[in-house]
């Protein structure tokens, strides 16, 4: 079974930044990933400079040393020249539950065949029906934080607006997710679990540098976003809380930014006292200590160029119940 972020991890795919790119703009990229650039030619296009790629895939070969060290099964998505964006985040493209797997209708169209780069190891898969046109997407989101940039036409969202706590599911609406998304996701699940949405905390991609799920009643808020727990869905509000400290920075390649310093959030747990955290975010391992959560602290120099870290970059595929 794997219906959480913490159960002790049996098996997992961790992503390959080979032939990362950013591909040429269409409505999908400028309103989801650049809404708040308002100067379109600071938009970067084409392969990321190979010094990101081959510093990106040293990091995740480190990672995959450490995850098979602590007796997981580490899984790759095929290494493919035929790259539209990138498979660095296996995390965006699938969402997973009990044993059933969704690639889910993903807000970039670049993006809307990259689960098949993994998809022999998705035995039980749904696909989620595609339906890309402009008017999914709302221009008017660029430069403005309080317009999101999905229009509620049809459910869209990328598997990254998701997080699992058994019975609970988290879902961000933001604009990498609309609130049919969150719909749609419900009626996959049925009567397994209830999806909860998080509104109005961030606009931009995924939930995965504002909330983290650390075990049962236990998670990490991000103070810059969420700044109440009322905030929160009601089945969240008893919960206890680490608010994070603030992110050590890291700095990124050039003008190439996907994410913002809170990218320290992202990490990915082994079990639920063992999280892989980014090395320099000391301030982030101290907290987690005192709640006996153990950290291993390992590079990942590209995270906020490429806009993953230890969760982006992975799919847990099983974890078992204790
Ligand atoms: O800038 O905090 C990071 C995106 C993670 N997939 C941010 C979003």
């Amino acid at each position: 079974m794997n219906v959480n972020e913490w159960d002790p991890l049996k098996k997992v795919v961790v992503g390959i930044a080979d032939y990362a790119t950013i591909p040429t703009l269409d409505t999908s990229l400028r309103c989801v990933n650049y809404a708040d650039e308002k100067d379109e030619s600071k938009i970067p296009s084409g392969q990321y400079p190979q010094q990101v790629i081959e510093e990106a895939n040293e990091d995740l070969e480190t990672f995959v040393s450490f995850l098979k060290g602590e007796g997981v099964e580490v899984v790759r998505p095929d290494r493919t020249s035929s790259v539209e964006y990138y498979n660095y985040c296996p995390r965006d493209t699938v969402f997973v539950y009990g044993d059933r797997q969704l690639a889910t209708p993903n807000t970039l169209k670049a993006r809307d065949k990259e689960y098949m780069h993994m998809v022999n190891h998705l035995p039980n898969l749904t696909v989620a029906p595609r339906n890309y046109n402009d008017a999914m997407y709302n221009l008017g989101c660029i430069g403005d934080p309080d317009q999101l940039a999905l229009n509620e036409l049809h459910p869209i969202f990328d598997a990254a607006n998701v997080i699992r706590a058994n019975d609970d599911i988290l879902y961000l609406v933001s604009n990498s997710g609309n609130k049919k998304g969150a719909a749609y996701l419900q009626d996959w699940l049925g009567t397994d679990a209830t999806v909860h949405t998080l509104e109005g905390v961030y606009s931009y991609m995924h939930i995965d540098s504002t909330v983290t799920f650390l075990r049962e009643g236990l998670m990490l808020l991000n103070p810059s976003r969420v700044k109440r727990i009322d905030q929160m869905p009601k089945a969240f509000q008893n919960w206890d809380v680490i608010w994070c400290p603030e992110p050590v920075p890291i700095g990124w390649y050039g003008d190439y930014r996907n994410s913002s310093n809170w990218i320290s959030m992202n990490l990915f747990s082994v079990n639920p006292n063992l999280v892989a955290v980014e090395e320099h975010q000391e301030p982030l391992r101290k907290e987690l200590e005192k709640h006996g959560i153990e950290c291993a602290m390992l590079p990942m120099r590209q995270s906020i160029t490429l806009g993953g870290c230890f969760h982006c970059v992975t799919l847990d595929l099983e974890r078992t119940s204790v």
